[in-house]
């Protein structure tokens, strides 16, 4: 079927939502001004979150990333505890939507994504746009993957924005937005790293030059700014454009969402 309508891809960034030094801890402020932010722009939007302190370090803990390893004390109860955690900090955000009378419907990753050998498998793409044709924001989050090989490993919010790049059918993808806890991507100025500008526009085949600046923040089972570029580059290759923007700074979701001109970084389709 032709796409006729469009959507925008939102995450919204684990490290953004929560405080990621404290385990299990929610900044209720930046969740509320989000929530906020997408209800004033109603856009068609999938809401994609990250795992930030109630995914990431249970994930580390159990090693879940890494797979099934009889060596690690309670490793299965762990997978279950990492994805229940998820669910936990889901409902908050989902709460916060549904108190404001907007009407989202929470998509458990886990139930609808499966890894054969190194492929993820997804067919349940009609379950999300027919919520969008219902004026119903879907919202996905970083989760646990099992593989049917007998194992598990972890599935972040920007592996699910990849999947839904490649499936969506009668939704074409405006554009995909991070909202995270920095202004976008830097470029290392000099060699040792210590200064560094951001990247206001770049164009998808600049993406393998860039001489990124890692502003290393995090314990990030999923991989940091290298993963989050590979991802990017992925998305690109489907002629979707992406932003990377400012989720604390107030207001920018909202712009971004309505394509205000806003200071962040732009990565754009070559023709
Ligand atoms: O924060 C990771 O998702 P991400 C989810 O999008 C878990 O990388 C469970 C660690």
């Amino acid at each position: 079927m032709k796409a006729e309508s469009s959507v925008i891809l939102l995450k919204l960034g684990g490290g953004l939502l929560t405080d990621k030094n404290n385990p299990l801890s929610i900044r209720e402020d930046v969740v509320k001004s989000a929530v906020k932010q997408i209800i004033d722009a109603n856009e068609k939007i999938i809401l994609i979150h990250g795992g930030g302190s109630f995914g990431h370090p249970l994930a580390k803990k159990y090693s879940i990333s890494n797979g099934f390893n009889k060596a690690i004390p309670n490793q299965i109860l762990g997978l279950a505890e990492t994805h229940h955690s998820m669910i936990k900090f889901n409902s908050y955000l989902i709460e916060q939507l549904l108190e404001n009378n907007y009407p989202v419907l929470s998509i458990q990753p886990s139930s609808i994504f499966i890894r054969e050998s190194k492929k993820i498998l997804f067919d349940s793409v009609d379950v999300l746009e027919t919520a969008l044709n219902l004026k119903i924001m879907p919202v996905l989050y970083g989760d646990i993957l099992l593989d049917k090989g007998g194992s598990f490993s972890i599935l972040s919010g920007d592996e699910i924005i990849l999947k839904l790049c490649e499936s969506l059918k009668t939704y074409n993808i405006s554009k995909v937005v991070f909202a995270m806890e920095s202004d976008g991507l830097f470029i290392a100025a000099d060699l040792d790293g210590s200064n560094c500008n951001l990247l206001t526009e770049c164009y998808s085949n600049e993406l393998n030059d860039l001489n990124l600046a890692d502003l290393g923040q995090k314990i990030d089972v999923t991989g940091g700014i290298k993963s989050k570029l590979t991802h990017i580059k992925k998305i690109c290759k489907y002629k979707i454009p992406v932003q990377l923007i400012n989720g604390l700074t107030e207001g920018y979701i909202y712009k971004s969402l309505k394509n205000q001109k806003i200071n962040c970084t732009n990565i754009l389709i070559n023709d």
